[in-house]
Formats: C-alpha cells, sequence, structure tokens
C-alpha cells in the first residue's frame, strides 16, 4: 500500500519511533505542534475513525492505555495532555490512516480553530 504511515509501520519511511506491540506503533511528528508531540496509529490499516467498526473496538482500545503510559514516560501525565483525531476535511484530517495526536508539555488553548 501506498499509505504515506503504513510505510512508516513498515520501516520503509523513516521516523522516531517511542513505541511498538503487534498492533501499534508510535512516532515523533514531524512538525510537532506542543513540546511533546506523538502519532500513535494502528498497524492495520483504516482510513479513519468513519471506518471503524465493532472488530476495531479493541485496538481503538489499546490505543487509549498506550497513549495514557506514553504521556507517563513523557512526562507529562499529571500537568496534563490532549489526544487528538482530526477525521475528514473540516477536522483537518491529512494523512488518511487513523491515528491519534498525543500533545502536551504546553497549555494548550481551546476551542481549536
Ligand atoms: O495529522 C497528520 C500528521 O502527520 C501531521 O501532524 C504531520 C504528521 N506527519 C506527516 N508526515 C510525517 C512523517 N513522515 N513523520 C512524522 N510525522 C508526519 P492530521 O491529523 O492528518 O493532520
Amino acid at each position: 500500500m501506498d499509505c504515506l504511515f503504513c510505510r512508516i509501520v513498515r520501516g520503509e519511511i523513516p521516523s522516531t519511533k517511542v513505541y511498538e506491540d503487534d498492533d501499534l506503533y508510535a512516532f515523533r511528528d514531524i512538525d510537532p505542534k506542543a513540546p511533546t508531540h506523538i502519532l500513535l496509529v494502528p498497524k492495520v490499516h483504516h482510513s479513519s475513525v468513519n471506518a471503524l467498526d465493532e472488530s476495531s473496538a479493541a485496538v481503538v482500545a489499546k490505543a487509549y492505555v498506550v497513549l495514557k503510559q506514553l504521556a507517563e514516560a513523557e512526562g507529562i501525565a499529571q500537568s496534563g495532555y490532549r489526544i487528538v483525531v482530526n477525521t475528514g476535511k473540516d477536522g483537518g484530517q491529512s494523512v488518511d490512516h487513523l491515528h491519534f495526536h498525543l500533545l502536551g508539555g504546553r497549555s494548550l488553548s481551546w476551542p481549536p480553530g
């Protein structure tokens, strides 16, 4: 597949890996928007939240546990952080492979633009 994040997961495109297991892969965002900006992706390709169904529920639940562990490892669990899943054009999604942004290390404003 030509998907950018599938290629990163396969190691065909370099990334700064911070976590990997059988189901998930995490790496640092190439254009960080906060001191911590990690992308966590399921290894199985889902184009977006819109492509999820009951069969993908387990990996999504696991993703949140891993995101919490990554926040702890980054030292931002206590100060706080944000998990973002941009979906579709209006949601600001630019890569069509489901990914969770983990953002922290500074105070994040709300609402988003
Ligand atoms: O987020 C897509 C994110 O993917 C965006 O924050 C940039 C990041 N990105 C794009 N290419 C790379 C590579 N090669 N390495 C690391 N990070 C990358 P979205 O929510 O789809 O806008």
